[in-house]
């Protein structure tokens, strides 16, 4: 298994990406099932975010993803209804994976930084819990 899990809050956390890295460059293979935990059905990447703007504020139903700055920086509150932190990203050899029911949001993009996301599902627009407290309810009566 090329990656690293190490989780950081309960069903967030941050991988060591396996990689090739030498005097003519970086490399960072990304196979599904190996380097990251789920089957890749989605890929989007986010760019050219003005400075002071910040993006998410929502939870996913059943969506998992990892993110990877591949360039620049991002910091990025993970909070899954009990405890809550902040990650900071930038290392392209580094992902953030973040599993379902977890609040996320994306504070101060770096000039000319590129989030890159890998998704388990296609987009669907009814896998978004966009109001905290249906995210907090989504929480507790996930038991
Ligand atoms: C997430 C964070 C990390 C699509 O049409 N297809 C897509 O695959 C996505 C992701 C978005 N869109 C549309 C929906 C909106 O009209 O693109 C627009 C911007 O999406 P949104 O405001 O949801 O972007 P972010 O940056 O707040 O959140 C995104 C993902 O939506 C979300 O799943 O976890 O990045």
């Amino acid at each position: 298994m090329g990656r690293l899990l190490k989780e950081i809050i309960r069903n967030v956390a941050l991988m060591s990406l396996r990689n090739n890295d030498g005097d003519y460059g970086l490399l960072v293979p990304i196979e599904e099932n190996i380097d990251i935990p789920f089957a890749i059905k989605r890929v989007y990447y986010i760019s050219k975010v003005p400075s002071g703007i910040e993006r998410g504020f929502h939870a996913h139903k059943k969506l998992e993803q990892v993110l990877i700055c591949v360039n620049g920086s991002v910091s990025i509150l993970v909070d899954n209804g009990k405890e809550k932190t902040k990650v900071f990203l930038d290392d392209p050899k580094t992902g953030l994976y973040v599993g379902n029911k977890v609040w996320r949001e994306m504070h101060d993009f770096s000039e000319g930084s590129v989030l890159l996301v890998l998704a388990s599902e296609l987009y669907t627009e009814e896998d978004y819990i966009r109001d905290y407290d249906d995210f907090l309810e989504a929480v507790l009566s996930k038991a």
